[in-house]
């Protein structure tokens, strides 16, 4: 027998009949393992189940890739995998921060793209209302399975060739809970691999408890390649003009080409927890949602909010909030996504499918959210922000965060000064970066069962016209207001121009079934239980006659929140109003803040509620048409009335 004397990742060493002798570990080596001929360069073949083998290898044979590497979510995985992508140029290190990273996409593949986002169902009307004669919808793209087939085969049949095709076993939630979900991505990009190694559980872990029966999502994804067979920048490939998102319901299947951005190429992200997700819960009779979770603690009191706004509208920023009230605390369970499911009792559940924050970087700010700037300066891989000569990063916002003698690169790597008129960095420009790294992690973020909801706040950008906050009457009211939501557009997907765009449920882009049928679903919510959640409409973005926005917003929200937790414990603080109930004088706390025009703020406009109940109305008889539940028709009717009496 062999003597081990030492050992390390890669090496036994021992001293066998008197000689020294050194041995390569072959299980960290499994390139004898193969699939479809295939080598599997990285990972245990033996951990994939027989059904996730089986895909594996029908997309092997599809997308030909030249090596397999299944990955096992360890460090020394990751840091092979950065390395890698620091060879290739994709990311640079920035050495001013403990393990942090900047990577320059490719300048055309900066955001998601709507317009090449499809469902697949047999039958249209089950991914989109039918739009009135003439209207062109907007509540989603379908695409019917046979000519998703068609696409698929023309994009992806030898599109992993010169390429490592990586395995990513992944859980939604934490591993293990009753209400999370696995999926299994595959995908061409490191850059892929380490970011759904933070903004979701990976590898080991995952496999560990799967066996035969364990459904999961299947996840294809490849950056692609431009039919000229020309890339044209190789640090980021992608196929901008064949780009397409697809999901299939039926099958759980995403299929993701051409983009490695964001939520076009992480598929956890939108793809699943949210199109094919709101699929699953309609099945299984619960909710998934574009919503941050957050626990508010008031004189030891917690209770705990979900907030839907439209992308870039401040979900990240109200989840870590800095309460500049005294004796209150925020605690963020998550930023962006929340299932919620009511339990056995009534109570509305709800978990966060993620595991780490994929952040707007512009705006953010040890002014504005100072908790953010607590939580990204290691283990972060910044996309498309800037960079300054000490080896940091930059962007909008962080005029006073940085030393005046510092040069800064703009995201396209060029020379950028205060004086330039490009901004430095993108304005869809993220931060990917641990939950657990925030300082105010709330303490139940993983708790398996969820965290109890109390209230559901909707919110977006309005400069004219939306109260400061306004409360839904009754449970229908409430889902007509989710409905009705409308909200600048922002750069977190491709619309140019500051309209305001129908956002339903800040939903828009990402339902995976017709929007009629999830309203008659969160309509049914009522059903469930005697418990229902208080829900409120907020806009922290309204705009006085200079063009400024009249509420100071951020730390300062925690007034509104106040009020909320007020309405929660059934405080008489509330005045009616046709659109809903909006707080009585004196009953929103200004302690220590100047200059708020109350009057402003929640000026209730005839003229202007005359406009929005028609835009409202003729959305929904355009775009949902008899798909929209005739309870909605009938508050949206009331309204209209009551408006009227303004
Ligand atoms: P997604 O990740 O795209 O879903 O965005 P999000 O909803 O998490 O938005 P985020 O919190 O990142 O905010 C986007 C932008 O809105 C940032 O530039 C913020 O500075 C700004 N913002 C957030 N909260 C407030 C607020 O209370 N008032 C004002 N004026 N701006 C805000
Ligand atoms: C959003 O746009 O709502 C985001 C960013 O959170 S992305 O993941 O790209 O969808
Ligand atoms: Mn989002």
């Amino acid at each position: 027998m062999p003597e081990i004397i030492q050992e390390d990742n890669d090496y036994t060493y021992a001293i066998e009949a008197g000689r020294y002798s050194k041995h390569l570990k072959l299980s960290n080596y499994p390139v004898f393992h193969h699939l479809r001929g295939i080598s599997v360069i990285h990972g245990d073949l033996n951990v994939l189940t027989e059904k996730v083998r089986a895909y594996v290898e029908d997309k092997i044979d599809l997308c030909q890739p030249d090596t397999i590497h299944i990955c096992d979510g360890t460090d020394r995985e990751n840091s092979n995998l950065l390395n890698l992508l620091q060879k290739q140029g994709t990311i640079v290190p920035l050495p001013k921060y403990q393990n942090c990273w900047l990577a320059r996409t490719n300048p055309a593949d900066t955001a998601r793209v709507e317009s090449k986002t499809f469902i697949c169902t047999e039958k249209k009307s089950d991914t989109i209302p039918t739009p009135e004669e003439g209207v062109k919808g907007s509540l989603g793209n379908w695409m019917s399975p046979e000519h998703m087939d068609k696409e698929v085969i023309a994009r992806f049949t030898g599109c992993m060739k010169k390429r490592t095709m990586y395995v990513i076993p992944f859980s939604m939630g934490p591993v293990g809970s009753p209400l999370s979900k696995i999926g299994i991505q595959l995908t061409d990009s490191a850059y892929v691999v380490a970011s759904m190694r933070i903004m979701t559980r990976i590898g080991q872990a995952v496999t560990n408890i799967m066996d035969d029966t364990t459904e999961f999502v299947k996840c294809l994804h490849s950056v692609g390649t431009p039919l000229n067979g020309v890339v044209e920048n190789p640090s980021w490939p992608c196929d901008p003009e064949r780009t397409l998102i697809l999901h299939k319901p039926q099958t759980n299947e995403i299929v993701s080409y051409g983009s490695g951005y964001g939520g076009n190429s992480l598929l956890g992200k939108k793809c699943f927890a949210l199109r094919i997700g709101s699929t699953i819960a309609k099945r299984e009779g619960w909710l998934a949602e574009h919503m941050l979770i957050l626990g508010i603690t008031k004189n030891g009191k917690k209770r705990y909010i979900a907030a839907a706004f439209p992308s870039a509208c401040g979900k990240t920023n109200l989840a870590m909030m800095t309460p500049t009230l005294p004796g209150y605390k925020v605690e963020c369970v998550g930023d962006d996504i929340a299932w919620m499911r009511f339990d056995e009792n009534g109570q509305l559940r709800a978990i966060n499918p993620e595991n780490g924050f994929f952040g707007v970087a512009p705006g953010t700010s040890n002014a504005s959210n100072p908790i953010a700037m607590k939580t990204i300066f290691k283990n972060t891989i910044f996309t498309n922000v800037a960079q300054t000569s000490d080896g940091g990063v930059y962007w909008e916002g962080m005029e006073n965060e940085i030393n005046d003698n510092v040069e800064i690169t703009d995201w396209l790597g060029k020379p950028w000064n205060k004086n330039s008129k490009t901004p430095a960095a993108h304005p869809n420009s993220r931060f990917c970066t641990p939950a657990k790294q925030c300082p105010i992690i709330d303490p139940l973020w993983e708790s398996p069962e969820g965290v109890p909801i109390s209230a559901i706040l909707f919110g977006g950008r309005r400069p004219v016209g939306v109260p400061l906050i306004h409360e839904a009457k009754n449970w229908r009211h409430a889902v007509f207001m989710g409905a009705s939501l409308r909200s600048e557009a922002t750069a977190a997907a491709e619309h140019k121009g500051k309209i305001i765009m129908h956002d339903p449920f800040a939903m828009r882009p990402f339902f995976g079934y017709n929007f009629g049928h999830y309203l008659q679903h969160w309509l049914n919510m009522e059903k469930r239980t005697t418990n229902l959640p208080k829900v409120f409409l907020v806009n922290w973005f309204r705009k006085g006659s200079d063009g400024k926005f009249l509420w100071p917003g951020f730390g300062e929200n925690c007034r509104v929140l106040d009020w909320i937790l007020k309405r929660l414990d059934n405080e008489d603080c509330a005045d009616n109003t046709p659109i809903g109930l909006i707080p009585k004088k004196d009953s929103l706390n200004l302690e220590g803040l100047n200059g708020i025009d109350m009057s402003e703020l929640f000026k209730l406009d005839a003229e202007f509620w005359e406009q929005e109940i028609n835009a409202i109305q003729k959305y929904f008889e355009e775009q949902v048409g008899k798909d929209l539940p005739p309870a909605i028709r009938e508050e949206c009717d009331k309204l209209k009335n009551e408006i009227k009496n303004m």
